[in-house]
């Protein structure tokens, strides 16, 4: 479906904008050209990021109140592809899909790299499932999976995760991230130390069955839906985890998954240093696990982590190459128009980060001067790179202004009976 976004389409409507576009790109050139900076270089390094798009967030989500799903959304994985595909075609910096089972999987899976391949895709890491239980399943993770207190429910939930390693090879990926939901909602419920040795145990199995060109991904959580306690709750027992099953292992930052207010670009900093930051779920919320758009809250807070990214590609940081994701759920949007902004928020943030003038901000931290060293970071962020990343997606063949050329073909009306509406229920999350 995605010849409904042909060459003449994105092309037709870049022409409506070319020139003000053009006008507005010098305009900036000439400001960053009094600070020193090559606009074109930045355009350089604008049009070479890249972020994962959840196969997840395709579908409208919902909350545990409601679902309000769209018209002609993804029925099944290779729906969710194309949809991902016409993403890319927009906005050329979303070149691969995380795809999370047992929610994408299907019998034929070297068909599903087929079809990834023809729409110019690739798969990203590989996300398991041992927070819900599947139909046939022969034991419950409703009191955990990894961490269980019995041995067979372990096995199960290890097994499914070495299962998607496996399944993830077929794909091409080559990390896989694993999510736990496992905690407790009272007090006394959960022995702390035991549950985490129990998980550790079990994490140690699957880290043997990582390839070693592989990486395990290590997410953590603070709550829900566990409400008193969560097992992996926070990046210290994150990283400590990741330390003890080794190299291959690392920590990943979903920005929805700590308490509010919590200085999240240190902690990124802090991974960083310790050669553990394995990438990130990007998202933005206001109060907890809110999975709201990247860049529709806390635009700051972005930028000043990829801040650290960009200081640490600056200084050659050792076993940086952190995987960047976005995990989001689209609850009044459409999907697709959700996950072209916040792709391009997440870049607007990097971009942003290479105007940062870090030998004057070295100079100024030296001096302990405290508000020129700020004033450092403001000038950057206060920049309207609009028109790079405008020029970027154009020069790679997207759209100058995406929304506005996905609106422009009417995709979903187009879709709408070839994609029915499926039936069941209207409630939960994804
Ligand atoms: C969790 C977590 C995981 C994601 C699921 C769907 O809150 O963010 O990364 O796989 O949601
Ligand atoms: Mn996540
Ligand atoms: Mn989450």
């Amino acid at each position: 479906m995605t010849e409904i976004f042909g060459e003449n389409l994105i092309a037709d409507q870049n022409a409506k904008l070319a020139d003000r576009l053009a006008q507005d790109y010098e305009h900036l050139a000439g400001q960053l050209q009094h600070r020193g900076i090559d606009v074109e270089e930045i355009t350089h390094k604008a049009r070479a990021f890249a972020i994962a798009v959840p196969s997840w967030g395709t579908g409208t989500g919902g909350t545990r109140f409601a679902r309000f799903p769209g018209p002609a959304e993804p029925r099944n994985v290779f729906e969710k592809l194309e949809d991902c595909a016409v993403i890319n075609k927009l906005v050329r910096c979303t070149p691969s899909v995380s795809p999370h089972f047992p929610w994408d999987k299907v019998d034929d899976l070297d068909e599903l790299k087929e079809h990834t391949d023809n729409l110019g895709l690739a798969f990203d890491a590989v996300n398991s499932n041992t927070f819900q239980d599947q139909p046939g399943q022969a034991h419950s993770y409703k009191f955990g999976s990894l961490s269980n207190t019995s041995q067979a429910v372990r096995e199960q939930a290890i097994e499914h995760n070495i299962e998607c390693i496996e399944w993830g090879k077929i794909l091409g990926s080559n990390a896989l991230t694993v999510w736990v939901g496992d905690g407790s909602n009272f007090p006394g419920q959960q022995h702390f130390v035991h549950s985490l040795e129990r998980y550790l145990d079990s994490a140690r199995k699957i880290y043997d069955a990582i390839p070693d060109d592989w990486q395990m991904f290590i997410e953590h959580k603070m709550f829900e839906p566990a409400f008193y306690s969560t097992v992996m709750q926070d990046w210290g027992t994150n990283v400590l985890c990741a330390m003890e099953l080794g190299p291959k292992a690392k920590s990943l930052v979903d920005l929805g998954h700590h308490a509010p207010n919590v200085n999240i670009e240190m902690i990124v900093a802090r991974l960083i240093q310790f050669r553990k930051l394995a990438g990130f779920h990007f998202n933005d919320s206001k109060y907890g696990d809110d999975d709201l758009d990247s860049g529709s809250i806390n635009t700051y807070q972005q930028f000043l982590v990829f801040n650290e990214l960009v200081d640490a590609e600056y200084r050659n940081a050792p076993d940086f190459d952190p995987a960047y994701m976005l995990d989001q759920s689209h609850n009044v949007t459409d999907p697709i128009e959700s996950l072209m902004n916040s792709a391009a928020e997440v870049q607007r943030s990097f971009v942003k980060a290479l105007l940062v003038d870090r030998e004057a901000l070295d100079e100024y931290q030296d001096a302990n001067d405290a508000l020129m060293a700020a004033n450092t970071l403001k000038i950057a962020y206060n920049t309207d790179v609009s028109p790079i990343l405008a020029m970027a997606r154009m020069r790679s063949g997207g759209a100058i202004d995406p929304i506005a050329t996905f609106r422009a073909a009417d995709y979903r009306q187009q879709l709408a009976s070839a994609r029915p509406a499926a039936g069941g229920s209207s409630s939960g999350i994804v």
